[in-house]
């Protein structure tokens, strides 16, 4: 198995060198946006999954909406917001679409955008919303990482970098 992995993460390790003088984690762009994220995060997949999931909580320091996030087409084949309405009729469900089972009471749906308000931190959290990453081009291995662009619709384009675990980051 990890003589599978091992190119995705060249892969991965290669688009980060590549956008890495860009693609400033967390606050650290620094431009006039004033955007901030925290704890941009993707779950581990098997090898064999399709699809999987990020999370993030983001904070605008003006009233704006989130229309869109992107990943490189060398990890997904898209990312699509989605929210997670139903609830939380089984313990322990992320709100992902995992292993192909269709028999759950969560459901998710795309959302053409998040509203955000300004100063209040909006998470994106298993169970909640959160960015379907469609169609991956290879299982999230842990501890590589992966660059998204949150697309507003005032604000400009803000790059964060995902890191790619187990289990949500804590604190
Ligand atoms: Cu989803």
């Amino acid at each position: 198995m990890s003589r599978r992995a091992r190119p995705r993460v060249l892969l991965v390790g290669i688009a980060m060198l590549l956008l890495g003088a860009s693609a400033c984690g967390g606050r650290a762009g620094g431009e006039a946006t004033g955007v901030e994220v925290d704890g941009a995060w993707a779950r581990t997949t098997p090898p064999e999954a399709v699809d999987g999931a990020a999370y993030l909580t983001v904070t605008v320091p003006a009233d704006d909406r989130l229309v869109a996030a992107t990943v490189p087409g060398s990890v997904a084949t898209a990312a699509v917001l989605h929210a997670t309405t139903g609830g939380d009729a089984n313990g322990g469900g992320d709100g992902h679409h995992g292993g192909g089972g269709a028999s759950g009471a969560v459901t998710m749906a795309e959302v053409g955008g998040v509203d955000l308000r300004a100063g209040e931190a909006y998470a994106f959290a298993p169970g909640g919303s959160h960015v379907m990453l469609v169609g991956l081009r290879g299982p999230l291995v842990t501890g590589t990482r992966f660059p998204m662009v949150l697309e507003f619709t005032r604000g400009a384009p803000y790059t964060v970098r995902v890191t790619v675990r187990v289990n949500p980051p804590r604190g």
